[in-house]
C-alpha cells in the first residue's frame, strides 16, 4: 500500500525535558531540530505531502505524532495516550486529521493505548500491551478494527518500551524482529528479518512507498533489509532515540 499523506509536528523547545528511560543524556534542541527537518525531507522524498503541525511547548513529547492516533485508508481512531503528560496531545492530532478522514473512533478512559503499541500488518492488527496501554485500551482498539474488516492479536509486552519498538512490517509479509519478537508465536508465519541484540533500536524502522527509512549507525540491518529487495535511507535519530523515540513515533502516515 502507498501513502500519500504524512502528519508530523516540529519539536518544542520542551522537548529536553520530555519522559525518557535511557541513559543517553539530554537531548540537543537545535540538533534535534536539524534531525526532524531532516525526516520530514526524507518523507517527502519518498513522495508523500508533509502536513507539517507548529511547535507546541506545553506537551514536551508532542513531536510523536504516532502515539495519539491510529489511522488506516478508511478511519482514524484516536486514541487515549497512556502518559499523563501526553494525554492531551490528541486534541491537536483529531483537529488536524479532520482534514483527511469523515470517520472517527476514539479510545476512551478506562482505556488508554499509544499508537506506538499497534503495528498494522496488511489487514492484521497486532496490539501490544505496556506500560502505555492497557487491556481495556487494546480490547476497544480490536473491537473497533474487527468491526470495520480487520483482524486483531493482542499481545502483553515483556521488555520493549512499546510494540514498535522492537517489530516493523515492510509488506509482502516482511517482518523486521527483534528480542522478543524474533520467536513470537504470532510472527512466525512471516518472513522474518532478525535484528540483534545490539542493533535493536534499528528494528524500529519505516517503509515508505518504495523506500525503506532507517536510523544510520547499523550497516548489519541496511544489509539484510537490502537483501531483502528495498531500497534503504538512512537517517540520524541520535537526539530522537535519547528521549525513547524512532522513526515510526515522528510520524503519522496515510
Ligand atoms: C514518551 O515517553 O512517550 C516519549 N518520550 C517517546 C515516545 C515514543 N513513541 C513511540 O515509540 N511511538
Amino acid at each position: 500500500s502507498r501513502f500519500q499523506n504524512v502528519i508530523v509536528k516540529a519539536p518544542a523547545r520542551s522537548y529536553v525535558d520530555g519522559l525518557t528511560t535511557s541513559d543517553l543524556g539530554k537531548p540537543d534542541y537545535e540538533k534535534v531540530v536539524e534531525q526532524h527537518k531532516a525526516y520530514v525531507e526524507a518523507l517527502k522524498s519518498c513522495g508523500v505531502e508533509a502536513t507539517e503541525l507548529q511547535a507546541d511547548e506545553q506537551y514536551p513529547d508532542s513531536v510523536f505524532v504516532e502515539d495519539p492516533a491510529v489511522l488506516t485508508p478508511e478511519f482514524a481512531v484516536i486514541a487515549n495516550p497512556g502518559a499523563e503528560s501526553r494525554n492531551g496531545e490528541k486534541d491537536a492530532i483529531e483537529e488536524a486529521l479532520k482534514n483527511f478522514y469523515d470517520k472517527f473512533y476514539h479510545i476512551e478512559a478506562p482505556g488508554y493505548l499509544d499508537g506506538g503499541d499497534v503495528l498494522q500488518a496488511d489487514d492484521h492488527f497486532y496490539i501490544g500491551l505496556s506500560e502505555r496501554t492497557n487491556e481495556e485500551g487494546a480490547r476497544q482498539l480490536k473491537e473497533i478494527v474487527e468491526k470495520e474488516g480487520y483482524k486483531a492479536d493482542i499481545l502483553p509486552l515483556k521488555e520493549f518500551f512499546h510494540l514498535k519498538t522492537g517489530i516493523a512490517y515492510l509488506g509482502n509479509n516482511n517482518m523486521v524482529v527483534a528480542g522478543e519478537f524474533i520467536d513470537h508465536p504470532a510472527f512466525a508465519d512471516y518472513n522474518r528479518i532478525v535484528i540483534s541484540k545490539e542493533d535493536e533500536y534499528s528494528a524500529n524502522c519505516i517503509k515508505v512507498n518504495d523506500t525503506v527509512i532507517i536510523p544510520s549507525g547499523y550497516p548489519e540491518t541496511k544489509r539484510k533489509i537490502e537483501e531483502a529487495g528495498y531500497r534503504t535511507l538512512e537517517l540520524d535519530m541520535s537526539e530522537v532515540q535519547k528521549q525513547d523515540g524512532g522513526l515510526s513515533c515522528l510520524s503519522l502516515r496515510f
